[in-house]
């Protein structure tokens, strides 16, 4: 008798993104945005079996991607025995009931994926309930669809059992979820009142904060694990790290300790409701005394993952805070490739340990002025 194969199959996915030039910078899918979108969906448990980015002036009415390309994905998802259909960018509740209707296959959008491995990751009670809230309120739009795409599938009137009835089903539904969502709201409430007592006894000790910000991947946690000589997680793959870890740092020039935080890591087009949700985790950014910005320079496009970085700290109201750029991964620079200019910052590598000492002072620097 065979061995059953206890590894779970993994499901099949084609990419799809837009590039429409009537749509804000951020918002349009690029070859890089494509093959971020594609490591998301592997970090999510599934594999790409292929890609398609379509150019046009503005999104489609009705299902966002044009006709022929509707057809061409369709094709093969058929072909290649696909399970779903990914889409580089932020589709409204509408938008992805069209898709899912044209093509016959579950259609995820970007936020979705991301708030599905979020889900996956979250390990604190913390994390999760943030996940959860998230998830929820990016759900709540999203049911009316159900119900009007049953509708829809039945013909033009409503079929039985969804008039009426349905719709009070469908009222009480929205009510369960508005509850859950205001629990949810005032479990963090407490979490966050938790953390400003912390906080409160941190000024009293006076401990300086230095956190580790930066886009995901970029060596946040093996910056963090090569100054305080921890071991916690830090692996390739995107998202590694959800929740907060905080280790002590001696600096010796300073004559004292700090602490030393990682966070979650951003990338571009985060999920709005996810970044409400970890609002009160990233609040930390606010309070802290300094922040190490931590840049990936072995990425092609380790200028705009800055960049989502830079608004990103903006947006969560931390931009009093004084910035270090950590220029990471120095070490796999192809050779002669010219470094960052380090006026602002500080080129290390994690993984060999290169330049630490150099930014070590330069920590002990910025915490002096
Ligand atoms: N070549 C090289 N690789 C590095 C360096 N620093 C980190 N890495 C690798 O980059 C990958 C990501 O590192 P992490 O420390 O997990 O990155 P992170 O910023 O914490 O990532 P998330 O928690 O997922 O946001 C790992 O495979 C590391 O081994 C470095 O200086 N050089
Ligand atoms: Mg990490």
């Amino acid at each position: 008798m065979a061995l059953q194969d206890l590894t779970p199959k993994r499901e099949r996915a084609v990419l799809a993104g837009l590039n429409a030039a009537s749509m804000d910078a951020a918002e349009r899918s690029t070859d890089a945005s494509m093959e971020e979108l594609a490591a998301l969906v592997d970090t999510a448990g599934a594999d790409t079996v292929a890609m398609v980015l379509q150019t046009r002036q503005a999104p489609a009415p009705r299902s966002f991607l044009g006709a022929g390309k509707i057809r061409e994905i369709k094709e093969l998802v058929a072909a290649q025995e696909c399970d779903l259909v990914v889409v580089d960018n932020e589709l409204s509740p509408s938008q992805a009931r069209a898709m899912e209707e044209e093509l016959g296959v579950r259609v995820v959008d970007r936020s979705g994926l991301i708030l599905d491995i979020f889900a996956q990751r979250a390990a604190t009670k913390e994390g999760r309930l943030q996940v959860e809230l998230a998830q929820y309120q990016y759900l709540l739009p999203r049911l009316t669809g159900m119900w009007t795409h049953l509708k829809r599938q039945a013909g033009t009137s409503a079929p039985i059992g969804t008039r009426g009835p349905g719709e009070t089903q469908l009222e009480t539904d929205r009510r369960h979820i508005r509850r859950i969502i205001q629990n949810l709201e005032a479990d963090l409430e407490q979490v966050r009142r938790v953390r400003s007592t912390q906080r409160r006894r941190r000024e009293k000790n006076a401990m300086p904060m230095v956190a580790l910000v930066g886009y995901t991947n970029a060596g946040k946690s093996t910056v963090l694990n090569r100054l305080t000589r921890s071991d916690i997680p830090a692996n390739d793959r995107l998202f590694d790290t959800l929740d907060t870890t905080t280790r002590r740092l001696w600096l010796a020039d300073l004559g004292r300790e700090v602490l030393l935080s990682d966070t979650v890591g951003f990338i571009r087009k985060l999920p709005t409701h996810l970044i409400e949700a970890f609002k009160a985790t990233l609040e930390e950014l606010r309070y802290a005394d300094l922040l190490l910005h931590v840049i990936d320079v072995s990425a092609p496009d380790w200028e705009e993952q800055a960049d989502v970085t830079d608004a990103l700290i903006r947006e969560l109201g931390a931009e009093q805070t004084p910035v270090l750029r950590v220029y990471n991964k120095c070490d796999a620079l192809p050779p002669l490739t010219e470094l960052p200019r380090s006026r602002d910052g500080v080129c290390i590598s994690a993984r060999t340990g290169e330049g630490v000492d150099e930014l070590l002072s330069r920590i002990t620097k910025e915490l002096l002025t």
